[in-house]
């Protein structure tokens, strides 16, 4: 078992990563990092992917809507959409020799895909230069040949050859060894679409319009000053996102580049255009002082329902990153006010139901604003670094997967 990650440089499971020092595990002789790619199996071949170039990001979303990411019995496929990839794909930093595609040699159809993207990551208080790893797919009909440990040794190797050692991802699966484990938590907007389409069930102990009335939200927010956010905001959040993330165990750290990417993308579009948005922010502006207090914001991904005849789908609003100026006591109270608008906005743009998970402070408002557990979970992982003791008081309640609490990173 675990054949392939046995020989990587993560660390094994139950050694204890808070306790030992914190650091590279490996550190990485570059005279010993092969200058070519390694070779693919027979009939295939390495390409890229531009997702600047519509074709290419079509041949993407052909491949990752038939063969990406289920839930554990097949109800549905996640499907982001060919905007969201070229998003994801293209935030500051991006090369297209980490976007890696594999072709079959004599039709090139794109059989396989594995992504990175730089990022600068605090752990406990260090800044590390990482790769965020995602998209990893592999055609159906080519499961099971070890071809993931090849794409994940290719792009180790450009990430190496590039001066990058260190790199997070996050997976459904088990893998050596997690920093935290999250559930996922849903939150119903559009109840009997969810139910219609084998997302939720209805409870023995209720009745269909007892459940839509459960969920039932305002027409209209509720926090004064909250309004989208606008271009001359982003020094503002860039702030405020800032020094809320510091007291996480990781979390990103964003370059006022970054940040503009990551909130504003397609959102200089028309109304019209609204289907294809693909990220949604807000921010609250304190009406006599003129400044912004809370900042939340959500994305989009559809899934396909795998189920029925009919092409039916699952608009999903995902929680992104969302902060407060306030704090402990009265934190709890504004997070919830906050979150319970993004459900309101969400619902308003038609989104089927609103995912978060159980990361950064996100205990204050779930449970409260009925969210209830789903049966799938994402592991955070790092590669190439173990994340040893807190090293302020601030971060004392160390990070442990038992308690996600101290993870402020979120992955698309
Ligand atoms: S997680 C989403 C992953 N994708 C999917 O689940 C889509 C549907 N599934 C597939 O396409 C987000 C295939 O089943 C995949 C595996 C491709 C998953 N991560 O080729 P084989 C990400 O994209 C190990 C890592 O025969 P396959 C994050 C497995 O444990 N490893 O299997 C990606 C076994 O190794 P072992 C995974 O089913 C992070 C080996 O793969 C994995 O045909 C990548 C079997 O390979 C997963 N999700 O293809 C790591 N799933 O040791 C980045 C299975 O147990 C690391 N495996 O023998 C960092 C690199 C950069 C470093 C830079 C310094
Ligand atoms: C890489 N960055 O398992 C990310 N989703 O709970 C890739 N379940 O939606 C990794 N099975 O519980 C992604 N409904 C990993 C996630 C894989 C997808 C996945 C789970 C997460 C999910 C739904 C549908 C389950 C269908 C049957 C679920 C219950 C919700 C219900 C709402 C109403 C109140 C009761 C609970």
């Amino acid at each position: 078992s675990y054949k392939f990650w046995k020989t990587q440089p993560v660390p094994k499971f139950n050694e204890d990563g808070g306790k030992t020092k914190g650091g590279p595990i490996k550190v990485i002789n570059l005279d010993e990092v092969p200058k070519g790619p390694y070779p693919l199996l027979d009939g295939f071949e390495w390409g890229t992917i531009d997702p600047e170039d519509e074709k290419e990001v079509g041949e993407l979303h052909e491949l990752l809507s038939n063969h990406y990411v289920e839930d554990d019995d097949s109800t549905f496929r996640l499907n982001y959409s060919p905007v969201f990839l070229r998003w994801a794909l293209t935030a500051p930093g991006w090369q297209k020799q980490w976007h890696i595609g594999v072709r079959a040699s004599a039709s090139q159809k794109l059989v396989a895909f594995i992504s990175g993207l730089p990022a600068n990551i605090n752990v406990h208080a260090q800044t590390i230069k990482v790769i965020e790893i995602n998209f990893l797919c592999i055609h159906k009909r080519l499961r099971s040949k070890r071809l993931a440990p090849l794409l994940i040794r290719e792009i180790t190797r450009r990430c190496y050859l590039q001066d990058i050692y260190q790199a997070i991802y996050t997976a459904a699966a088990v893998l050596p060894t997690p920093v935290a484990s999250c559930r996922y938590y849903h939150r119903p907007l559009n109840w009997l679409k969810l139910c219609e389409s084998g997302f939720s069930h209805l409870p023995s102990s209720s009745t269909k319009a007892r459940q839509i009335a459960k969920y039932h939200l305002p027409s209209t927010t509720q926090t004064p000053g909250l309004r989208l956010m606008q271009a001359d905001d982003l020094d503002a959040v860039h702030e405020l996102l800032g020094r809320y993330l510091q007291r996480f165990d990781i979390s990103p750290t964003f370059s006022i580049d970054e940040l503009r990417h990551l909130l504003f993308f397609g959102a200089g579009q028309a109304k019209e255009a609204s289907s294809k948005r693909v990220v949604w922010a807000y921010v609250v502006e304190d009406l006599e002082t003129r400044k912004i207090t809370d900042f939340v914001s959500f994305y989009s991904i559809e899934s396909a329902v795998l189920s029925h005849s009919q092409n039916d789908v699952i608009r999903t609003a995902y929680l992104y990153y969302y902060a407060s100026t306030d704090s402990t006591p009265n934190l709890q109270q504004r997070v919830q006010g906050l979150i319970n608008d993004a459900l309101i906005l969400a619902k308003k743009a038609r989104f089927d139901v609103f995912n978060a998970l159980q990361l950064q402070d996100n205990d204050l408002f779930l449970e409260k604003l009925r969210f209830s557990p789903g049966d799938g979970r994402l592991h955070y992982y790092l590669f190439n670094y173990q994340v040893g003791p807190a090293v302020n008081e601030d971060a004392s309640d160390c990070l442990d997967s038992q308690r996600p609490g101290g993870m402020g990173v979120v992955m698309l």
